[in-house]
């Protein structure tokens, strides 16, 4: 362009422009006009609870302040490192993520930090030697989910002889869930002499793998007493299953498990179910404004936990109208 003005003017001009045109030199992620474009990569599908947590995370971040590009990774690591390294690739402002499982994120994450992305946790944890390869996480305290769901057995086992023969239904295998889920349970139950975990499979958060390993359990193993599901989609499939093989759950097996999502208040308020620890999905809101906030460069606290109960057969009746999930 010839230089019709002097130098200052020009140079002037050309902010002026810019700042008219929202080009990148006016405008940074977020500021008024430029949306902030966030990389979601979700887990899956595999759930009531993932369902109700991707609802609620599109919800959030359907607002104009941002551009959400959504990847469903089928619950397959593989897809979620690919999704991430897309949103790299297009260079979004933040990343969003819930981790399938707790390892094999250090090579992705360090290829988001030297791109300048930051990164937030959602739902689920990594495992990683650099603690700032991600800005926050927002999610559950899964190993108090697994002691809660011990201390109502315990509780609820008051004046009953021992042994209490378990059986566990897992979540995906390698899931911070699953891991920490486990490590709960068991640290309330080893102090009482009279329970035993007889047998412990994967059902991978499926209603169908549920059905299937209880339908196992049930062969393999005579006078199964209570089933422990790291979710409540495991445990209304082993709910079939205990039918089918002609017992009551809920009686002749006790069930305790894991989100509080609709489908177990029904099965609570049915006598099928005895009591579901509550995993609150519903941190959509608390998610965006993690993320406006690391997009604006402002500090965000390390870990942000979400409020949630625990709820029992006889609550059940009244609180299924409340549930939001
Ligand atoms: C827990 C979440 C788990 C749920 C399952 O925060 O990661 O994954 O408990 C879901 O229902 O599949």
């Amino acid at each position: 362009m010839r230089n019709i003005f002097g130098q200052g003017a020009a140079f002037a001009l050309a902010l002026l422009l810019a700042a008219c045109s929202g080009g990148d030199a006016a405008k940074g992620a977020g500021d008024a006009g430029k949306p902030i474009v966030v990389g979601f990569s979700q887990v899956g599908a595999e759930s009531e609870w993932r369902t109700a947590n991707t609802t609620s995370v599109k919800a959030a971040l359907a607002e104009p302040e941002f551009r959400l590009k959504f990847s469903d990774a089928q619950q397959k690591q593989e897809n979620q490192i690919k999704a991430l390294r897309s949103f790299i690739a297009q260079r979004v402002d933040v990343i969003a993520f819930s981790p399938v499982v707790e390892t094999g994120w250090e090579s992705v994450l360090r290829e988001a930090k030297a791109a300048g992305i930051p990164v937030v946790l959602t739902d689920r944890a990594v495992k990683v030697s650099d603690d700032s390869l991600y800005a926050t996480f927002i999610g559950s305290d899964f190993v108090e989910e697994g002691r809660r769901a011990a201390r109502w057995l315990l509780e609820d086992s008051k004046g009953r002889a021992g042994p209490v023969r378990i059986v566990e239904l897992q979540g995906t295998v390698g899931s911070a869930p699953a891991n920490d889920r486990m490590k709960g349970f068991r640290e309330i139950i080893d102090a009482d002499k009279r329970f035993a975990i007889v047998r412990s499979q994967s059902g991978d958060f499926t209603r169908a793998k549920g059905k299937e390993v209880m339908e196992a359990f049930l062969k393999a193993e005579e006078g199964i007493d209570v089933l422990f599901a790291h979710n409540d989609d495991m445990a209304i499939g082993a709910i079939q299953a205990i039918e089918e093989a002609g017992l009551k759950p809920g009686e002749d097996i006790r069930i305790v498990s894991i989100d509080g999502v609709r489908g177990a208040f029904e099965a609570m308020k049915a006598g099928k179910l005895n009591a579901t620890i509550e995993c609150n999905p519903l941190f959509g809101e608390q998610l965006a404004g993690l993320i406006r906030d690391v997009a604006a460069g402002k500090p965000v606290p390390r870990r942000v936990q979400v409020a949630e109960g625990v709820f029992t057969r006889d609550q059940a009746e009244a609180e299924l109208p409340k549930r939001k999930y």
